[in-house]
């Protein structure tokens, strides 16, 4: 068996981590080193699509559940306004093989990150 991601590790208790945000199926935690003044991650419960490719395809009404959350973060902890992020791939600085999307919010104007 694979070991469980460091996502799904915070989700069981098993490292510590705040989660700011759970659904029936979906979690958000605060990124451990932000990019951005608002920079959380909204995560599937479940490990089983490594990106945004996989998820797509495999069941795109969970990927719409994690765009929802997404908006309902930015609606509470910014103005309604966000930048989505899904690295896929190493090469793309995607790092952890659990499908996460960035939540990126309160970026000054002409400051955008990457
Ligand atoms: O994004 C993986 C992200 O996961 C990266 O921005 C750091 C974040 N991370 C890693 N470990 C933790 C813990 N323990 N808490 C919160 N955030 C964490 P990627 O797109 O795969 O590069």
């Amino acid at each position: 068996m694979t070991e469980p991601s460091i996502f799904t590790r915070i989700l069981s208790g098993d490292i510590p981590g705040e989660i700011v945000l759970e659904t029936e199926t979906v979690f958000a935690i605060r990124d451990i080193n932000p990019q951005a003044p608002l920079h959380m991650l909204v995560i599937p419960k479940t490990e089983q699509f490594r990106d945004v490719t996989e998820l797509a395809a495999g069941d795109p009404q969970l990927l719409a559940e994690m765009v929802a959350v997404a908006k309902r973060i930015a609606d509470e902890h910014a103005n309604g306004e966000y930048r989505l992020i899904f690295n896929n791939g190493p090469s793309a600085a995607q790092s952890v093989f659990h499908v996460h999307a960035h939540v990126l919010g309160n970026l000054e104007e002409n400051k955008l990150v990457g």
